[in-house]
Order: structure tokens, then sequence, then C-alpha cells
């Protein structure tokens, strides 16, 4: 019997994925390192399936019908680079090796040069949708080699999420593209996560609400225009009680731990200087959490301001304002994050697939939700959009929602309750809509101290500030006139 799919990697998103692909007739051959697991696994999980064991590297490449789909869910980094080693001498040129596991993106980008050497086919796929999405319909994200597409699709599209009846899984682009999208995806994670819990903490610090109240203020948004798994979830955490019927979240250790997608992302936001701001302050509102010991010595000394008993005046339109300070943000977050995607595709020289992206992440994943069904809308409707934010629908949505999230903000900043996300969103939107900025002062200011030269208004051009040229000023009467030809503006 041979197989249609090879899968390498036992631990349980691999047995998932193979359990799914198996359910939607393929027949998938597997194998782990540990001999012992796979034996396991086709004694129990898989059995009576369409699903067969390999004894060792050469087995399982010879039980693959070709062109061979190698499937790699290994732990991230070296692993993958020994495990590709060890194939390659035993596969043809067309074969097709594909890494879904959470690997960093330039080595994505690497392993496809160096594949493309050996003629062999690869692409690099984000999955997500946790264990459950792996068993029953994962968010799948596939880039690398195109010719390798066709011969993938069909297993990918049928395994995937489904939106409306449409497969959560498209072609994302060339290289490294795939896990680069995967890498955005746990960025804006980051970022929903971080807005669902200053919310919350507005409620509770501001409102004085308890856990139940908040619970069902989130299942009321659920149902609205912030309907998404994440708040579904957060619904759920609010009313779960420990044994004591205490609400089991209020014992948890306020120290947020990551496993580094969220910092990868705001690395390269910085290093393609794109301002993805709020996925940058989420990382840092779990850094800032986990200096635990300083947060409490800092609690004794640094006095803030008293939350009086009537901070709230209308608990209603207090929940409703905070309602559009969420959806304004979220709003603005994705707008950042297809911001980077976008100079990423200009940097990288990749053609990135817009609408598909946005309908990758519509379902199966964690940052499923409503909201992403408008957002492959408007890039289907324009697949080149300049920024989300010029799409008439979420224009409206922010012009709507902008009373409520100014204050929201005003009320949190005047009683002292940290809204890092929510803050540096509207700033970044007020930042945005500005024709002008004070980087006219900081332009002044780096050729004072540096000659590093600015550039005029044309329409305050004259012969001493000729327009479109580099002018150095001095500025001081002595120093001299020669500008910095190292940091040119
Ligand atoms: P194991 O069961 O033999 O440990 C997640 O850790 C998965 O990655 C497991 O299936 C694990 O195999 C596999 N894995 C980790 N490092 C590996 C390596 N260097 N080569 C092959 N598989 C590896």
């Amino acid at each position: 019997m041979s197989a249609d799919f090879g899968l390498i990697g036992l631990a349980v998103m691999g047995q998932n994925l193979i359990l799914n692909a198996a359910d939607h007739g393929f027949t998938v051959c597997a194998y782990n390192r540990t001999q012992s697991k796979v034996d396991h696994f086709l004694a129990n999980e898989a059995k009576g399936k369409s699903i067969i064991g390999a004894t060792s590297i050469e087995d399982f490449i010879s039980k693959l019908k070709r062109p061979r789909k190698v499937m790699l869910l290994v732990k991230a980094g070296a692993p993958v680079d020994a495990l590709i080693n060890k194939i390659v001498p035993l596969l043809e040129k067309g074969d097709i090796i594909i890494d879904g596991g959470n690997s960093h993106f330039p080595d994505s980008n690497r392993r496809y040069e160096e594949l493309k050497k050996h003629g062999i086919l690869f692409v690099g796929s984000g999955v997500s949708g946790g264990e459950e999405g792996a068993r029953y319909g994962p968010s799948l994200m596939p880039g690398g080699s195109e010719e390798a597409w066709p011969h993938i699709k069909n297993i990918f599209q049928s395994i995937s999420a489904k939106s409306d009846g449409e497969p959560c899984c498209e072609w994302v682009g060339p290289a490294g593209a795939g896990h680069y999208v995967k890498m955005v995806h746990n960025g804006i994670e980051y970022g929903d996560m971080q807005l669902i819990c200053e919310a919350y903490d507005i409620m509770k610090r501001l409102g004085g609400f308890t856990d139940k109240e908040i619970s069902e203020v989130f299942a009321k948004w659920n149902k609205g225009v912030l309907d998404s798994f994440l708040v579904e979830i957060t619904r759920d955490i609010l009313k779960f009680d420990d044994v004591d019927g205490k609400p089991l979240v209020e014992k948890i250790m306020d120290t947020a731990g990551q496993k580094g997608t969220g910092k990868w992302t705001a690395i390269n936001a910085l290093d393609l200087g794109m301002p993805v701001t709020l996925i940058g302050e989420a990382v840092f509102a779990r850094c800032l959490s986990a200096l635990k010991n300083e947060r409490i010595r800092a609690s004794k000394v640094l006095p803030g301001p008293e939350v009086p008993k009537d901070a709230v005046k209308d608990r209603q339109q207090f929940v409703d304002d905070l309602e559009q300070a969420l959806y304004a943000s979220k709003i603005i977050s994705y707008a950042q994050g297809f911001m980077l995607i976008r100079e990423a595709a200009a940097t990288y020289g990749w053609k990135l697939n817009n609408p598909a992206i946005a309908l990758m992440w519509r379902g199966g994943c964690i940052i499923r939700s409503v909201f992403l069904a408008q957002i492959t809308k408007a890039y289907r409707q324009e697949p080149d959009l300049e920024n989300l934010l010029f799409n008439k629908f979420f224009a409206d949505a922010v012009t709507k929602a902008q009373s409520g999230w100014r204050k929201s903000i005003a009320l949190a900043t005047t009683y002292g309750i940290p809204t890092p996300a929510f803050s540096t969103a509207l700033s970044f939107y007020d930042g945005y809509r500005s024709e002008r900025l004070p980087a006219n002062l900081l332009q002044a200011q780096r050729d004072y101290f540096g000659a590093h030269t600015f550039r005029v208004l044309p329409e305050c051009a004259s012969d001493n500030l000729p327009v479109d040229k580099d002018i150095h000023i001095n500025w001081t009467g002595h120093g001299g006139n020669v500008s910095s030809s190292t940091y040119q503006a």
C-alpha cells in the first residue's frame, strides 16, 4: 500500500493532522524518531483508518506515492534541518518537503533556497488552531515553491477549516511567506489578547465589576462586532470557578509567558520601519507583567490617583464605550498587521495574496472572528488597498467608535489604569490622520547637532531653501557648513 502523504513527528499536532487527513479519504504514512510512538499510534488512535506506519526513514520514503509529499511536524530549529538532511538523499527531483512547524521565516527562506538546488520543492506552512484545529480543521498558511501547490492543494484544502464553505487555506506566496504570515498572525493574536485583558482590567478596577458581570459583558459582545474565539473563551474563563466557588482566574499569577512569535513580529516591524505599535505594546505588556517583584515594590512607593466609588457613573454607557474602544483598537491592530505584510511583500519581493490571508485567519485559528470576514471582503473589493483604514467599512467603523474609544482611555488615564494597547492604537490613529507631525522640529534638531540635513516643504521653497535638496543650515554661526554624509534623512 502506498500513501498519498507522509508525516514525520507524532506529537499531538502531528497525530491529529494525520487523523484529519485520513478522515478525508487520504492514505497517510506516519513516522517518528522514537519508534514506540508509531507503534502506539497505529495500535490505538489510527486503528482501522487509512494510516500506515514506517520503521525507518528509508521505509517511510519508500511507502510514498510520487511526487512524494513529506510533512515535518517536529520541534522548530535544528531538528528540522537535521531531518531535511536525512531525507534529501532519499528523494527525487520534484518531491515535496513541507515544514508545518513553528519555524522562523528566515529559516524557511534559507531552506527553500537550499532545497531548490537539489530540485526539491519546499513548502513552509503555518498551522494554527491548536490540537483541536489540527484534528478537525486548522488554518493552514502554505508558502514556498509554488510548483508544489497543485500537488498538495487538495489535501490541504480538504483538511483545513472552512469559513462560509470556503477553505481557510490558500497559497500565500514564495519562500518563507507562509511562515511569515503565520508569524504576523501570532503577533496579532498577542494584540487581541492584550486588548481583551485591558477591557477586563478597566471593568474590574474602574467599574468594580465582578468576574461574573464581566463574563456577561463579553457574552454580549460576542454576539456583535467582536464575535470571536478569544472573546468567547474569555467569557467562559471569567465564569469558571475553583472548587471553593471563587473565580479561578483571580488566583492565577499575573506574569505572562511568551514563546517568541510576538517578539519576532515586533522585531521584524522595527527592521522594516513599520509602525506596528499595538503588537509591540502587547509584547512589552507581557514583559512588564513578568517584573512581578519590582511591581510589588513599586505599588507600595509610587502613588497614583485613587479610584473613587463613582468613577463610573453610567454602567451601560461605560460598557458601550469600552466595546467601541476594543473594536476601534482591534481595527488599528489589523490595519498595522496588514501594513507590515504589505511592506514585507515589497522588501522581500513577494507577491502576497491579501484577501486569502484574511480568509485563512477567518476560521480554524486562534484569531478567528466575524471581523475577519469584513477584512476578506475589503481586500476582495480592492486587493491592493493601501491601508485597511481607507476601506469605507473600517473608516466608518472607526469614526463611529471614536467617541467611546477616547472616553474609555481618558477615564482609565484619569484614574491610573494602564491601557498600553488601547492608547497606542489611538495615538497611531491620531498620528496617521495628521497631515502635519512634529517631525519638522525633529529634523531641525538632527541637522543642528549632527548636520543630518533636511528637506523643505515645497510650498516654503525659496532661493536659500531649494526644493528636493538635502539642506544643511549653520544654526549656531560656528561649526562649519559640512553636512553629515553618514545619516541621510
Ligand atoms: P520524539 O517523539 O522522538 O521525541 C515534537 O517534539 C516532535 O518532534 C516529536 O515527534 C519528536 O520526536 C520530534 N523531534 C524532536 N527532535 C527531533 C529530531 N532531532 N529528529 C526527529 N524528530 C525530532
